[in-house]
């Protein structure tokens, strides 16, 4: 291609690119892929690249309003101003951004009890070394967020869940508990802007870096998108029962797969019914947070 952005690095649902010109800025793009269990699948969900782009866009708008608010650091985000435009290819998808410093700490807070917190804790009472009080169900509120971050492996290696004292041996003390107050921060507003909405906001994961220039401390990636992030209906929650917690993801995906599925060998082609369900349930999340 002559736009001058050139692959630099390709996760399983979204690629990194990069511009001779433009050193110090990346092009993140969310492709149509869907990965689950560790799989990316066939076919891709027709759409969704452009929808969770918009819904990351939406909520760095939304945040940008109150930064830093309740906390002494101000965070910015990545979003490059005056850039080079996204190349028509990559349409509605791309946003290109500042390249900083990632810190090595995927920032997960979660409200609720669900996913690998509610494993973990069945299998020690913890989630992340923070103990819980006992009794809690999958799904459960938690009395506050708490704060659960892990370490970023390299690629290949699988993420591990680590305590507060580990991540200040990964980038200090100040950056960590910037860190951690920060994501608390945010998830606490994401989870009000959610909450007048009528959806739930389990659980999230952010990435933070550095800038270069500055080193402030700068929200990057995508940001509160289902990719990241475990939204519920809060009235089908309130109503109780096994839906409880259907969430605005690819859980279909993961539903249908595990029943159709021995985890051997590659795994089998997405029926367009499920497909076509999940790209619904992505849109109706958009549709109702941003409506
Ligand atoms: C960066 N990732 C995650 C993996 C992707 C994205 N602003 C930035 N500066 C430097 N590095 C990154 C970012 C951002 N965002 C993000 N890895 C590095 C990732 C795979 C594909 F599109």
């Amino acid at each position: 291609m002559s736009d001058g952005w050139r692959p630099l690095y390709s996760g399983k649902v979204r690629d990194l690119y990069e511009h001779p010109d433009h050193p110090d800025l990346l092009l993140v793009v969310a492709s149509d892929r869907v990965s689950a269990f560790d799989h990316v699948l066939e076919p891709g969900i027709s759409g969704k690249g452009v929808l969770l782009t918009s819904l990351s866009e939406w909520w760095f708008e939304r945040l940008a309003a109150g930064s830093g608010a309740g906390v002494d650091v101000e965070v910015r985000d990545h979003r490059a101003a005056g850039g080079p435009a996204v190349p028509e290819r990559f349409a509605g998808r791309g946003m290109v951004v500042r390249r900083l410093h990632m810190l090595p700490v995927e920032c997960v807070v979660r409200g609720y009890l669900s996913g690998s917190g509610w494993l973990e804790y069945q299998a020690s009472g913890t989630v992340c070394g923070i103990p819980l009080p006992a009794g809690l169900g999958d799904g459960d509120r938690l009395a506050e967020p708490i704060y659960t971050p892990a370490w970023k492996a390299p690629m290949g290696v699988h993420d591990e869940n680590i305590d507060f004292a580990r991540t200040v041996e990964l980038v200090g003390l100040d950056l960590a508990a910037a860190l951690r107050d920060v994501s608390l921060d945010i998830f606490d507003r994401a989870s009000a802007i959610a909450a007048e909405r009528g959806l739930i906001l389990a659980d999230t994961k952010f990435e933070f870096g550095t800038d270069p220039a500055t080193g402030a401390l700068t929200l990057a990636d995508e940001v509160l998108t289902s990719d990241s992030s475990r939204y519920w209906d809060a009235s089908v929650y309130a109503a109780g029962g096994a839906g409880r917690l259907a969430s605005f993801d690819k859980q279909i995906v993961r539903d249908w797969l595990a029943a159709h599925w021995d985890r051997t060998g590659d795994p089998p082609l997405l029926p367009s019914e499920i497909v076509e369900r999940t790209a619904d349930r992505y849109r109706e999340l958009i549709d109702r947070l941003t409506a």
